[in-house]
C-alpha cells in the first residue's frame, strides 16, 4: 500500500496522468505501486527520502532546509501503469500521457556551469524527443552558489546561458515551447534537475505585469532565462497549472528591496495576475484545496514567521504550503513562491 497511515487519496476522482501528493518526509521511503496509483517519481529536501537507493522510479534529494513542519516530498503519482528506465543519466517513469524525469549530474571542477547546465538540457530535450513526450511541462532547477560569480559572471547567468544554448539547438519556440521552471540555488556542488513532459502541449502562460523572463534586457545576463510564467495543462477533461517560481518583479525590475514583507505582497499580486489570465473558472488562492500547493523558498529564515503568516491569511488553509531555505536567483530577491494548482 502506498501508506496506511497517509488518508487515502481519492484517486477515482483523478482523470489526470500525474499528479502530486504530499506526504511526510518520513512516509515517503519504500513506496509501492498499487492497483490505484503507481509512483512516477519522488523529490524530498533535506536529506529526504531516505533508502530508496532500490527504488525503481525517479528519486532525487535536493539539499535544502525545510523551514517549517511538517517536513514533506513530493511523491509524484499516476492513476495508471508506469514503466520506468533511464536514459544519459536520467532517470524516468512514464504512462501513455507523460513522462516525469530527474537528473543529477555531480559536481565537476574541470566544468563550467553553462556547460554543465547545457549538457543536462540536451540530455532532456534528447530524452523527450526520442521518446515521443516532446513538450516540456514544467522544469525544477537546483545549483549550487547561485548568486556566486565566477570570472565576472554570476552563476546563474551562466545556467541561463547554457539553457538557452540547448533550447535554441532543439529549434525551441520561445514563446510557445517554454515550460514553467524554478531556478533555486541549493546545495554545495552539482546540479539537480527533475521535469515533467507530454505527449501534447500545455499552454504556456505569461503575466501582464511583468516582461516576459526570456525577454528580459540585457543587464541581467548575456542570455535572458528560458521560462514561461506558467503552464496550463488539460488531461481527461482536468486542468493543472503549474506555476513558475514567482517574485517580486514588475516590469523585469525587482521591487520592494530589502522588504521582504512588501516582495512577498508583490508577489502574491504576480500570482493573481497568472490566475486571472485563465479563462473560468475563476481560480482564488483563498479558494484552493488540498490537491494543491505552493512551495515557498525564503532567503533567509529570519522572514519565515512573516511568511507564514501573511500566507495563512490568505491561502486557504487546506491547502499545503511548503516553506524552503534557498537561494533566490538575483541576489535583491528575498523570497519566491512556485505552486501546482488543480
Ligand atoms: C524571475 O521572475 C525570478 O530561470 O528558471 C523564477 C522562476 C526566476 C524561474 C528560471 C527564474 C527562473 O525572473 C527568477
Amino acid at each position: 500500500d502506498l501508506n496506511p497511515s497517509v488518508p487515502h487519496p481519492r484517486f477515482a476522482e483523478f482523470d489526470s496522468p500525474i499528479y502530486l501528493r504530499l506526504l511526510p518526509a518520513e512516509a515517503a521511503n519504500r513506496l509501492t505501486n498499487t492497483d490505484q496509483a503507481s509512483v512516477l517519481g519522488v523529490i524530498g529536501f533535506d536529506g529526504f527520502p531516505e533508502a530508496v537507493s532500490e527504488a525503481p522510479y525517479p528519486v532525487l534529494t535536493v539539499p535544502m532546509r525545510h523551514l517549517d513542519e511538517p517536513r514533506l516530498c513530493e511523491v509524484w503519482l499516476s492513476p495508471r501503469p508506469a514503466s520506468y528506465g533511464e536514459h544519459r543519466g536520467i532517470r524516468y517513469a512514464c504512462n501513455e500521457d507523460i513522462l516525469f524525469g530527474s537528473l543529477y549530474l555531480p559536481g565537476d571542477r574541470q566544468e563550467s556551469v553553462e556547460t554543465r547546465t547545457c549538457r543536462a538540457y540536451r540530455a532532456i530535450l534528447d530524452l523527450t524527443r526520442a521518446s515521443g513526450y516532446t513538450r516540456l511541462i514544467r522544469v525544477w532547477n537546483y545549483l549550487p552558489r547561485i548568486n556566486g560569480e565566477d570570472k565576472g559572471l554570476e552563476n546563474y547567468q551562466r545556467f541561463c546561458l547554457g539553457r538557452y544554448q540547448a533550447f535554441t539547438e532543439a529549434a525551441y519556440v520561445f514563446d510557445q515551447d517554454l515550460p514553467a521552471a524554478s531556478a533555486i540555488g541549493a546545495g554545495t556542488e552539482g546540479l539537480r534537475i527533475y521535469f515533467i513532459a507530454a505527449r501534447t502541449p500545455g499552454r504556456q502562460i505569461e503575466n501582464p505585469r511583468q516582461v516576459s523572463a526570456y525577454r528580459y534586457p540585457l543587464q541581467y545576463g548575456p542570455r535572458s532565462p528560458s521560462f514561461s510564467r506558467a503552464t496550463l495543462t488539460e488531461f481527461g477533461g482536468e486542468r493543472q497549472l503549474y506555476l513558475s517560481g514567482t517574485a517580486s518583479i514588475f516590469g523585469h525590475e525587482t521591487v520592494h528591496r530589502e522588504d521582504a514583507a512588501g516582495q512577498l505582497r508583490e508577489t502574491l499580486i504576480n500570482i493573481r495576475a497568472v490566475l486571472n489570465e485563465l479563462d473560468r473558472p475563476r481560480i482564488v488562492l483563498g479558494g484552493l484545496g488540498p490537491d494543491s500547493m505552493l512551495k515557498v523558498y525564503i532567503r533567509h529564515r529570519e522572514h519565515v514567521g512573516m511568511a507564514r503568516k501573511l500566507l495563512a491569511e490568505t491561502v486557504h488553509p487546506s491547502c499545503p504550503v511548503m516553506f524552503l531555505q534557498g537561494d533566490i536567483c538575483r541576489k535583491d530577491l528575498l523570497l519566491e513562491i512556485e505552486g501546482v494548482i488543480r
